[in-house]
């Protein structure tokens, strides 16, 4: 029995032996190595990158006081979250401004397009805290009215910005 095992092994090795080369197989090791050293770098999404893009995945797209949070899209000041008031309410002691930039931001929670306006906060001198300066829609300043880059405060009695609110007007397309 343990003789021909032998010869068979013996033969089959042989076998092998004649089918193949060194350098064939040292050709697909040498193959299979550079394969592998170069997998990551192929354009794989990966972990933490695949999370940041998913919507609703991102945690801070839901933090109001982060700057990425889906409301301010076209949000250009200081965040009133972060200055004593809210997202939308302002700090005690300033005022909202009647006139202001209006915006139109994507809710990944919900999928949904938003028209946000973008109050300015008066009264009070610059919060200094949270400065957020997303520019989504933004034109040139020769259009005003189509510009963030504004101190929307220039109609109230005390000119003074303080901070930025946005509050939802309602659905975009409704
Ligand atoms: N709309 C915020 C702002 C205030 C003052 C100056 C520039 C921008």
């Amino acid at each position: 029995m343990q003789q021909r095992l032998d010869r068979w092994t013996e033969r089959a090795a042989r076998a092998l032996a004649q089918r193949s080369s060194r350098r064939g197989f040292l050709s697909a090791l040498g193959g299979a190595l550079t394969g592998a050293a170069l997998l990551p770098l192929l354009p794989v999404l990966r972990g933490s990158q695949a999370q940041a893009a998913e919507p609703g995945g991102h945690a801070a797209a839901a933090d109001p006081n982060s700057c990425e949070y889906w409301k301010y899209c076209a949000i250009d000041g200081f965040l009133c979250g972060c200055c004593g008031g809210s997202s939308s309410s302002c700090p005690p002691g300033t005022q909202p401004s009647p006139i202001t930039w209006i915006g139109t931001c994507h809710n990944p929670g919900d999928g949904r397009d938003y028209i946000v306006s973008y109050n300015d906060c008066c009264g009070k001198t610059s919060c200094g805290s949270c400065f957020c300066n997303r520019n989504e829609g933004e034109r040139p300043m020769y259009r005003l009215s189509l510009n963030n880059d504004v101190n929307w405060c220039m109609a109230n009695d005390n000119p003074n910005y303080h901070c930025s609110v946005s509050v939802i007007l309602g659905v975009a397309g409704k």
